[in-house]
């Protein structure tokens, strides 16, 4: 798609919206948007939805901030996989395990989904059942971005939920994995028409969260991968913001590797 913006409000929305034929843009301050999706969308049938959605997650994030890089990461594994449609929601069936059950969900918080049923409820009491699970997941993590710090941006909706969970294959496949070079990555995202610059600027969306040690470990141990700066390394190796305990815990071994339920700021 070769977007040059580098603002990662501006790649979330055109990104993770998997644009195929943008349109011209509906006004000079918003991004180009697919036919059937709209910035009116719910306007007469759920009003006041977005101050739903924002005001129920200050509300949570008071409690625990780290629900919003949940958030913000079950759109992009929703959005990654067969499109923003909700999938990532569905749960496994005789047909098969779901998107939730392959391997990248393992580290999807169960917090997060909680969280977007919550909201479900909440907007299904106020307007009856006319939003899209997909349409609440995108502005979620609209609101996680800008709730965390980050910039705004407007979320244009209209998606259709999908009835079908992705296969666990299609899922693997969709989803660069924790080990790819960009090298690897880019052919993965060029078949939803993104490109490098996508790639730097859906990056930012790291600017929080955690990371479990499984996921990098191999950069770490046995000694550190040449190709990682030796200042990130040793920051990687005293988790300072971890409470002590946890700490103490997870970086004694003196075999240097993850304990099973390591987890890491990252
Ligand atoms: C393009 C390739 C990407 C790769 C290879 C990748 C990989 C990863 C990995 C390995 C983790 C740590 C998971 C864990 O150990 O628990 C992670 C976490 C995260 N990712 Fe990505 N990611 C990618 C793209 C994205 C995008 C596009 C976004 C959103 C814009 C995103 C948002 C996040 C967030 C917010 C977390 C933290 C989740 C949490 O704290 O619960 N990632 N990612
Ligand atoms: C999934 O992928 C694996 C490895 O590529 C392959 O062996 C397997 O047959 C695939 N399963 C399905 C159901 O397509
Ligand atoms: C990325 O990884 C692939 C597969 O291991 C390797 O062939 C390639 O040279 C790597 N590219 C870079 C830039 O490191
Ligand atoms: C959050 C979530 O639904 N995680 C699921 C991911 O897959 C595992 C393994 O199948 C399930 O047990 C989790 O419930």
């Amino acid at each position: 798609m070769g977007m040059a913006s580098s603002i990662l409000s501006f790649l979330l929305v055109s990104a993770l919206c998997l644009l195929s034929s943008p349109a011209p843009a509906v006004a000079q301050n918003l991004p180009p948007i697919v036919n059937g999706l709209s910035f009116t969308f719910y306007k007469s049938s759920c009003p006041k939805l977005e101050s739903i959605v924002k005001d129920f997650l200050k509300k949570q994030f008071e409690k625990d901030i780290g629900l919003a890089a949940g958030l913000l990461r079950i759109h992009f594994h929703d959005c990654f996989v067969q499109g923003c449609d909700g999938s990532v929601l569905l749960d496994g069936s005789a047909s098969g395990p779901s998107e939730q059950d392959a391997p990248p969900n393992l580290t999807l918080r169960p917090a997060a989904f909680q969280a977007i049923n919550d909201l479900r409820a909440l907007i299904d009491g106020q307007c009856g059942r006319v939003v899209s699970c997909a349409d609440v997941v995108a502005l979620a993590a609209r609101d996680s971005v800008v709730l965390s710090g980050g910039p705004n941006y407007k979320v244009p909706l209209g998606r259709r939920d999908g009835v079908t969970f992705a296969t666990r294959n299609a899922t693997l496949a969709s989803l660069p994995a924790p080990t790819f070079n960009v090298t690897q990555i880019l052919p993965v995202l060029s078949r939803i028409s993104l490109d490098a610059d996508d790639l730097v600027a859906l990056s930012g969306g790291h600017t929080i969260g955690r990371g479990h040690c499984s996921s990098f470990s191999n950069r770490l141990f046995p000694s550190r991968d040449p190709t990682m700066d030796q200042t990130f390394f040793n920051n990687l190796r005293i988790p300072a913001r971890l409470p002590t305990p946890t700490r103490r815990r997870r970086w004694t071994s003196a075999a240097r590797t993850c304990s099973t339920t390591s987890t890491m700021w990252i």
